[in-house]
């Protein structure tokens, strides 16, 4: 059975919904006053490609409506964890949400398709399918959830990291103790794989790789360097297991406040800050990689990646449930072969 966000771990989270729900209230009183500058929330730091591309979008905003919409985005993680924002943002605490698909797993079904292992071949397929119809329909599914879809950001390929040995085979995984996203779909990848899953915030990685408490997590190269987990785990195996976007969402609470022209500019914006984002993204992806390989990270291939994707396989027959999502993947797939 799926859990809702409100659900899951709720005892743990309650407190920082609660706290972060009164910073984004007052925050948000404040930005009302101040000419309703749309607040927003962000994981990752300032200079991190999904806020940039948030800030662009802010400044084309701005520049059409001579500043009357703007948009202040919160980075770093300030107002809380993608789950508890995620909360927050569909009771209109916050305006804007910038977050991978992995917490929206447990809002809406359609939102697993795009999140399974081993389903895009490449980015260029993931922006290909995305970018048609299928994003489009992703993005809707939302609005039942009381979020609208702006659009996707590129994410990359997530790749296993840890603190024991290169991983070569799922063999090698077994017992490990890794960090998911909040979301059963990852849960569920990991344990297939004979390892341990431990779902838990961005936030709580790097200390918990320090302590012991996980052996190991997953993530595109710069979150893994953003993160300075490769301090502490310097094993990064090229699995390649997941290609899945990010995802900016307006509170529909906010949204329904606008009118038609405004929700247009809106809309329009995001839309022009992809491209940005994905430029600026390929840009972060390759300086990454180098600085890491330059910080002497040990990373390593997988010569028979087909052992993985077999081993996980099983998570699409236990996730892939509806008509709607089985008809999204036949339609993703059909859009692989250009590679
Ligand atoms: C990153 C993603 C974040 C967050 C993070 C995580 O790649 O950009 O939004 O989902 O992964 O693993 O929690």
């Amino acid at each position: 059975m799926k859990t809702s966000p409100m659900q899951a771990g709720a005892g743990l989270s309650r407190r920082n919904v609660l706290m972060a729900g009164a910073a984004a209230g007052t925050l948000a009183a404040c930005g009302a006053r101040k000419g309703r500058a749309f607040l927003s929330s962000d994981t990752h730091p300032p200079d991190y490609p999904t806020v940039t591309a948030v800030d662009e979008m802010a400044r084309i905003l701005r520049e059409r409506t001579a500043g009357r919409l703007d948009i202040k985005t919160y980075a770093g993680g300030q107002l809380g964890s993608e789950r508890d924002t995620l909360e927050i943002t569909v009771f209109g605490g916050l305006d804007m949400n910038r977050v991978n698909l992995a917490p929206l797993n447990a809002i809406e079904p359609v939102t697993t398709v795009p999140a399974l292992p081993f389903l895009f071949r490449s980015n260029a397929h993931m922006r290909r399918a995305l970018d048609s119809a299928i994003g489009d329909e992703i993005l809707a599914s939302l609005t039942r959830h009381d979020l609208i879809g702006l659009c996707f950001y590129d994410s990359g390929d997530r790749n296993f990291y840890n603190t024991k040995r290169p991983i070569y085979t799922p063999a090698d995984m077994k017992g490990m103790k890794i960090r998911v996203p909040n979301s059963d779909l990852y849960v569920s990848m990991i344990k297939a794989l004979g390892a341990d899953a431990t779902p838990m915030s961005l936030a709580e990685v790097y200390q918990s790789l320090v302590q012991g408490v996980i052996d190991g997590a997953e993530n595109n190269w710069p979150s893994y360097e953003s993160g300075r987990h490769f301090e502490v785990a310097p094993y990064y195996t090229l699995s390649h297991h997941v290609i899945a976007p990010e995802v900016l969402v307006m509170s529909k609470r906010r949204w329904d406040k606008l009118d038609k022209a405004d929700q247009d500019l809106v809309r329009q914006a995001a839309k022009e800050s992809v491209p940005f984002m994905r430029r600026n993204w390929d840009a972060e992806v390759e300086e990454a990689r180098t600085k890491l390989l330059a910080a002497g990270v040990k990373v390593n291939e997988i010569a028979d990646p087909s052992a993985f994707a077999a081993a996980m396989r099983p998570v699409w027959e236990k996730y892939v449930v509806s008509a709607d999502q089985k008809r999204l993947v036949r339609q993703i797939e059909a859009m692989a072969e250009a590679g």
